[in-house]
């Protein structure tokens, strides 16, 4: 049997499903089902003997009771953006993935409280695009916005590029709808910004990569819209001069920084050998790049002045070699590709491992030079392309295979990759799960990480709430 072919369906039960959620709420063939079966790198595959598509808090409550009293696991998925096959089933009979892709409303959207109110189902692009027609923003911003669903990105906590001023996904909820694994609802779609009635459960719930309940709506957080902006990318002479220039713009007007993003000559140079178009604004190329991205919600706050002015500071003491800056939105938006491609380009010249980890960000350039070092040292050949959000510490620290070398072989070496890594995150300070979260990836690194008496913690969270362990069996938490 192919690895997505479902396991012989029970005719009584796929009934009982179309009962809750009509006939177009429910995919059973297993063409319809395959795409639901595996994450977007290819890496995972599983089985599930259907895909229920409800359309309603009501229908996801009843089909989790039905789970729930035939003992049948739910697997949660949002656009399937997971880089950690969170939201790809494993290979264990009787269960499920509950897709949100049809619960993709928007309630309510209310500027004088500066809220959004939600259904999980909902792609982020169109959450920022409402957040403008009403003439405010919705600042979460990554890569796979035009997929990435805001019930995926509450599960995963997720960060992406603004997380240096509007902090991750958590920062940015308010309340939530959320159903139990028993089939209960938690209504808890406040607008507070202070609601401090006993534990916190709304964030119980984010993170747990759909292990607690799956989220059904949220209420967002809104903020002005951008008024100004200006976006330069640099070209700089080391890691150390990188994190002197961020340390400068945080010097010069801290609230002014809504990006600064860190690439390697190696992920730059990958890019524009894989995706069309992608063109170098620099006389040069360099080993190191900064993207410097700054917004004001005002007109007239002198955002290119301030650029302008710490760059000159900058290059005057070696810290900056060359810089581009955007003279208009389309530039600004080809600067920003040649940085939201890394993932894609990746994907393309071949196998990569990737480590999603974070460091105070002091620590960011040793990070990238003693893991980058030991990354050769265990793989000769290998390429470290390290890229990311380095004003919040959190770099994806990812090793491509050596030219030359069979997928496979190099991808049979991932856990040493991983461990090499971490060892020197562990050293620093850091953790090894930034943005991205745990899901099939890492569970077997929760022991070592957080082991003891916060593992346990959670262990006995998830039983309490999920004592039948129905909900995204074999994510984040290592098997007892
Ligand atoms: P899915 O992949 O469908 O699911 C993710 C997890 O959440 C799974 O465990 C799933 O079971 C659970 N889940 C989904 N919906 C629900 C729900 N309603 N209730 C309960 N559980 C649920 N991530 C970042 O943090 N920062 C980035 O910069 C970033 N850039 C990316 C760029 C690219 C090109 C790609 C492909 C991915 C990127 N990601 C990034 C990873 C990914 O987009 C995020 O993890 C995102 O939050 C996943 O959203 P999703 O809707 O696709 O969720
Ligand atoms: C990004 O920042 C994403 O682009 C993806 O988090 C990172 O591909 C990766 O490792
Ligand atoms: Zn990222």
């Amino acid at each position: 049997m192919p690895d997505h072919a479902p396991p012989p369906a029970d005719p009584s039960l796929l009934s009982a499903f179309r009962d809750i959620l009509g006939p177009t709420g429910l995919l059973a063939e297993p063409d319809d089902i395959a795409p639901h079966l595996s994450d977007w790198r290819g890496l995972y595959k599983g089985q599930a003997m259907a895909v229920l598509r409800p359309a309603s808090t009501e229908e996801v409550a009843a089909c989790v009771k039905l789970c729930a009293a035939q003992g049948i696991a739910i697997i949660p998925q949002g656009g399937n953006t997971s880089m950690v096959g969170g939201a790809t089933p494993e290979a264990r009979p009787r269960q499920v993935v509950l897709s949100l892709a049809r619960m993709n409303r928007v309630r309510e959207v209310d500027t004088a409280d500066m809220t959004m109110t939600v259904e999980a189902g909902l792609v982020l692009a169109r959450a920022q695009q409402v957040a403008a027609e009403h003439g405010v923003m919705f600042p979460l911003s990554l890569g796979a916005e035009g997929t990435a669903m805001i019930g995926g990105l509450l599960s995963t906590n997720a960060g992406g590029n603004t997380t240096v001023r509007y902090g991750n996904a958590r920062e940015l909820m308010l309340g939530l709808e959320v159903v139990l694994p028993d089939g209960s609802v938690i209504n808890g779609l406040r607008r507070l910004r202070k609601d401090n009635t006993g534990y916190a459960l709304r964030h119980l719930f984010v993170g747990a990569e759909g292990t607690l309940g799956i989220i059904t709506a949220a209420v967002l957080r809104l903020f002005p819209a951008a008024r100004e902006t200006a976006t330069a990318l640099c070209a700089v002479p080391s890691e150390d001069a990188a994190l002197a220039l961020f340390r400068r713009f945080r010097a010069a007007d801290e609230g002014a920084v809504r990006a600064f993003e860190y690439m390697s000559g190696i992920g730059m140079g990958m890019v524009q050998a894989t995706i069309e178009g992608a063109t170098l604004p620099l006389s040069a190329p360099a080993e190191h790049y900064v993207l410097v991205d700054l917004s004001a919600s005002r007109e007239g706050a002198g955002l290119r002045g301030l650029m302008e002015g710490v760059l000159e500071a900058a290059m005057e003491a070696g810290e900056v070699e060359d810089a581009a800056l955007a003279e208009s939105e389309g530039q600004r938006a080809a600067i920003w590709r040649l940085r939201e491609e890394h993932p894609e380009a990746q994907k393309r010249a071949g196998a990569s491992v990737k480590n999603d980890v974070s460091v105070p960000v002091s620590a960011v350039p040793e990070l990238i030079r003693r893991a980058s070092a030991a990354c050769r040292a265990l793989i000769p050949g290998s390429r470290p392309v390290p890229f990311g959000h380095m004003g919040d510490g959190n770099i994806h620290m990812n090793l491509a295979q050596p030219e030359g070398m069979a997928a496979a072989d190099f991808l049979a070496r991932s856990h040493d990759i991983m461990d090499t890594v971490n060892e020197v995150v562990r050293d620093l300070g850091g953790s090894f799960s930034a943005e991205h979260g745990i899901g099939r990836l890492k569970t077997d690194m929760m022991e070592s990480w957080r082991g003891g008496a916060e593992l346990d913690a959670m262990r006995r969270i998830k039983a309490a709430l999920d004592p039948q362990g129905i909900m995204n069996p074999g994510k984040l938490l290592p098997d007892a």
